[in-house]
Formats: structure tokens, C-alpha cells, sequence
């Protein structure tokens, strides 16, 4: 029985990996933060089989105890700070998580390998974030990096690092450069998901309006289950790699609120629609479109869900979630 350990295990990325490893047959351990962490209910429900242990990306101490007891064959390094806009907030922060705590798994997988390096196959989940503004349309393996955010610019220390540790000491490591992608397990922080509650939210009569930011940006939006299934391919090649995740489309904040309100029929959603400064960000990241014909042409990778599949579902999932909270 192969053995996984997952960081971010409590994340919406890290609950779809869990089910996919589950379903391969492998042994899951997952890494959780805190003293009571309340998303930890979620992942007994969605796969009680995962073996929980405690730790934090910031405590080195306390990565290198949990892959002695995890001994696994393969990491999966999902957690982070994610929140782009928290980013500026918390720059520090997210620093110390998002970018060194990827160093801090590196080195921990290192000292748990020892002389046998090739036990260990490593994944980091790196981000089209780290694009920025943008210097090739669409975005693939080769082009420039140029983060627009404290959470982009920790991005691409830890993208570094993995290639730093895979050419270094030969480690199988591995970097998923994984586009927007979304479900029903998004946090609600983030512009799909807060549109998709908000719109179910105002279909029930539960609210009356929306207040977002910038309505131009472009995102190219996938589907999370799609998604981890080539988080796992990756680590299946004989050799490790970098490689783009995306679905090759994009589209603005406007198509997705065309989306969302067509899914419950609603045609004219500007008047329901508010923007709020408050939402702008300091830089914005306006284009994100990726090439994913690397993953395609190695690993056979190819997302099933399109866009408004994906919005619909979301849309249809909160509906059932606010009706259920209000009946
Ligand atoms: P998410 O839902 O925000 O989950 C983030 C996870 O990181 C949570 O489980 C969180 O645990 C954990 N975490 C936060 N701080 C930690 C710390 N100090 N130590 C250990 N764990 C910590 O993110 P996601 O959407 O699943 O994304 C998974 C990964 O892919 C992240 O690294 C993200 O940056 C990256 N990524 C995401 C996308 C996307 O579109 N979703 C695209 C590209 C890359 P708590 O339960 O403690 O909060
Ligand atoms: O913003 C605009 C906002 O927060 C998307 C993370 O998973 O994907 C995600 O980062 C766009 C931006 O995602 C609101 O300005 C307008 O242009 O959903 P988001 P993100 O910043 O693209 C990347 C690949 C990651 O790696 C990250 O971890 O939507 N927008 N109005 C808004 N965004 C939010 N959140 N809220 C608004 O009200």
C-alpha cells in the first residue's frame, strides 16, 4: 500500500486529493494546523480513513516528527496562506508560510530520505500567480515570472526551491503550476465562490445585493477534482518536472456573473451587482490564460468540466447548502 503524506490537507484541494489517493489505495496521512482546527470536521466526514497529525509549515520540528511517523512515498506540499488580497495584508506572514515553508518541507523530506533520496517523490503547489503581468499569451512553463503580489512573489521562492532541491540532491520534486481552480469545497473568500452563495443566496430571497471589486480581470478557471488528479500524475513519472495546469480558456469576472445568475435564470444581474473600492487590489493580476499542452503531451492530462459547467454546478450546490441552513 503506497503511503501519502498531504499538507493542506483541510483545504479544498487537499479534500479532493485525499479522495483520489483513497480511492488509488493509498495509506493518507494529513498534516493539520492548529489546536482545534474547525475545518478538521469536514475531513472526518469527507474521508474519515485520513490519518491526522499535528503540525505547522512554520515548525520545521515539527515536519521532520511527522514524516518519521508518516514514512511516506510521496508528499504533497498544499498548504499555504492562499488569499491573494490577505497577502498584502500579511505579508510577513505569508511569507513565512506560503514561500519558506516550502524550504522547511524541502528540508525535511532531505534529512527524512538520507542516503536513500529516491525513496521520496515530492509535490509543491506552485501558482499561476506567479505570472503577474503577464510577459507571454497564453502562459506556459518557460515564460518570465513577474508576481504582482506578496503571495505571488512567495510562490516563486518555493517554485525556485523545489528546482533548487530536485537539481541540487537529485530529489524526485516536482511543481504543479495550477491556474484558478474551483468547487463547491472553494473557500468563500474567493470570487467564484462568493459570487456563486451570493447568487443562490439572493435566488432564495436571503439577500439583496453583491459588492465585488474589479469586474475585468481574467481568470482561467478549472474544476479542483480535475485538478489533483494531475497533481498525482506528476508523481508517477519516471522523471520529476514543472508543469502548467490550466484549461486554456479564460474569462472575466462579468462572464462568470453572467454564469452564475443564468443558472437561476436571471439575465439582467447589473442591477444587483455593487463594486466597492474596497475590493480593488494594490496590483492586479488582469490576464491569466494557460497552455497546458506540456501536461497534455507527458502526462495525458486534460480537464472534464468546462466553465459554465463548473459555475453551474457551484451555483446548484449552494442552493441546496442555503436551503438546507434555512429550513
Ligand atoms: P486552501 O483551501 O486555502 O487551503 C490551504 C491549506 O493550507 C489549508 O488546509 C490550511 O489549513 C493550510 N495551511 C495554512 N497555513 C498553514 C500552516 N502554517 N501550516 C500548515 N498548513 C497551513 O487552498 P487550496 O485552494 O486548496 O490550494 C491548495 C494549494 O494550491 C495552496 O498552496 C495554494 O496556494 C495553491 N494553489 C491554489 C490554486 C487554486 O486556484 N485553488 C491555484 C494555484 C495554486 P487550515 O485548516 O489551518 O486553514
Ligand atoms: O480573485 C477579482 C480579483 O481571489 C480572482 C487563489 O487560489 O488563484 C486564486 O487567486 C479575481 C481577481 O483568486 C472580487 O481582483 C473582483 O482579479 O478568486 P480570487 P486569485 O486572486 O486569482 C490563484 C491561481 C492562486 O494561486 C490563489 O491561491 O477576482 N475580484 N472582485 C475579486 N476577488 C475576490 N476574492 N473578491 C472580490 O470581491
Amino acid at each position: 500500500m503506497p503511503r501519502a503524506l498531504i499538507t493542506g490537507i483541510t483545504g479544498q484541494d487537499g479534500l479532493y486529493l485525499s479522495e483520489l489517493l483513497l480511492s488509488k489505495g493509498y495509506e493518507v496521512f494529513g498534516l493539520v494546523r492548529g489546536q482545534n482546527n474547525p475545518k478538521l470536521d469536514v475531513l472526518r466526514r469527507v474521508a474519515p480513513e485520513v490519518q491526522v497529525l499535528t503540525g505547522d509549515l512554520t515548525d520545521v520540528s515539527s515536519l521532520v516528527r511527522i514524516l518519521a511517523v508518516a514514512q511516506p512515498d510521496e508528499i504533497y506540499n498544499l498548504g499555504a496562506v492562499s488569499f491573494v488580497a490577505y497577502s498584502w495584508e500579511n505579508a510577513a506572514l505569508t511569507t513565512d508560510v506560503t514561500g519558506k515553508g516550502v524550504l522547511n518541507m524541502l528540508e525535511a523530506t532531505r534529512l527524512y530520505a538520507g542516503d536513500d533520496i529516491e525513496k521520496v517523490r515530492f509535490y509543491q503547489a506552485s501558482s499561476s500567480e506567479m505570472f503577474g503581468k503577464v510577459q507571454d499569451v497564453p502562459q506556459r512553463e518557460s515564460t518570465l515570472l513577474w508576481p504582482r503580489s506578496p503571495y505571488g512573489v512567495a510562490k516563486v521562492f518555493g517554485h525556485y526551491m523545489t528546482i533548487n532541491y530536485r537539481e541540487s540532491y537529485g530529489m524526485h520534486a516536482s511543481s504543479g503550476i495550477l491556474f484558478n481552480h474551483e468547487s463547491p469545497r472553494r473557500g468563500p473568500e474567493f470570487v467564484t465562490r462568493k459570487v456563486t452563495m451570493a447568487v443562490a443566496r439572493i435566488k432564495l430571497g436571503l439577500q439583496d445585493s453583491l459588492t465585488l471589486g474589479n469586474l475585468d480581470a481574467k481568470r482561467d478557471w478549472g474544476f479542483a477534482g480535475d485538478y489533483v488528479e494531475a497533481m498525482w500524475r506528476m508523481l508517477q513519472q519516471p522523471v520529476a518536472d514543472d508543469y502548467v495546469i490550466a484549461t486554456g480558456e479564460t474569462h472575466s469576472i462579468r462572464d462568470l456573473l453572467d454564469a452564475a445568475f443564468k443558472a437561476v435564470g436571471v439575465d439582467d444581474w447589473a442591477r444587483y451587482v455593487e463594486q466597492d473600492p474596497r475590493f480593488m487590489r494594490p496590483a492586479e493580476v488582469d490576464l491569466l490564460v494557460g497552455d497546458a499542452s506540456k501536461a497534455r503531451e507527458v502526462l495525458g492530462w486534460k480537464p472534464a468540466v468546462g466553465f459554465d459547467e463548473l459555475i453551474k454546478l457551484m451555483v446548484e450546490a449552494d442552493l441546496a447548502e442555503q436551503s438546507a441552513l434555512v429550513h
